[in-house]
């Protein structure tokens, strides 16, 4: 059974580019409806039960391991747990400033820093509807539609999420997608987001 993770910090940490109102919402009724959905799935499946791991189980999906009566009910709130847990982890107080090391990468694959951050607000601006930005372990940008994430499609794990559903910004800045984007873009905890970057990167070394 899955349980919602701790936050690293409390609903007003994130003020003012993101209000308590909206983080306490989005995490103790978004959050929660997706876990508490994906717990009744699987409760009485066997093999499935069984699996702690969200990643293991959407790996399990990607395979064809879930049985197809609760694939989509796994796809969108398994999905929707684990694109949050990664979500939360992305954002601090203040934000972070990003390790040197991973500005060398930025900058040898964007040319700067500013090209990057650029990239990712065209890329969340283009998403059409609901969905999710996610940086992936070589700095490529993609877009997943609803709750889908990368590990559905290729099993590699993103290093950061960018929540585009409304919820996650219409209370704050109503329609104006992109002003949330930039605001996000202000508490991003990049030295969290580093911290997977060199994690993947020395494990796709020895790999
Ligand atoms: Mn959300």
């Amino acid at each position: 059974m899955y349980k919602l993770p701790k936050l690293p910090y409390k609903y007003a940490d994130l003020e003012p580019y993101i209000s308590k109102d909206i983080m306490e919402f989005h995490y103790k009724k978004h959050h929660q409806a997706y876990i508490d959905k994906l717990n009744s799935a699987i409760e009485s499946i066997d093999s499935l039960k069984e699996v702690s791991d969200i990643i293991e189980l959407l790996n399990m999906l990607r395979n064809g391991d879930v049985p197809e009566d609760v694939a989509q009910t796994v796809r969108n709130h398994g999905g929707g747990h684990y694109n949050h847990s990664l979500f939360w982890l992305c954002m601090k107080s203040g934000g972070s400033d990003m390790p040197d090391e991973l500005v060398l990468a930025i900058k040898s694959s964007y040319g700067s820093v500013d090209n990057f951050l650029h990239s990712i607000e065209d890329m969340a601006m283009s998403i059409f509807g609901s969905g999710w930005l996610w940086i992936m372990p070589d700095l490529s940008l993609v877009t997943t539609p609803n709750q889908d994430n990368p590990i559905m499609a290729t099993g590699v794990e993103p290093i950061a999420g960018l929540d585009i559903w409304e919820h996650a910004y219409y209370l704050d800045y109503k329609n104006v997608r992109l002003d949330y984007i930039k605001a996000w873009l202000k508490i991003a905890d990049w030295e969290s987001i580093a911290g997977r970057y060199f994690a993947q990167a020395s494990a796709s070394t020895q790999s």
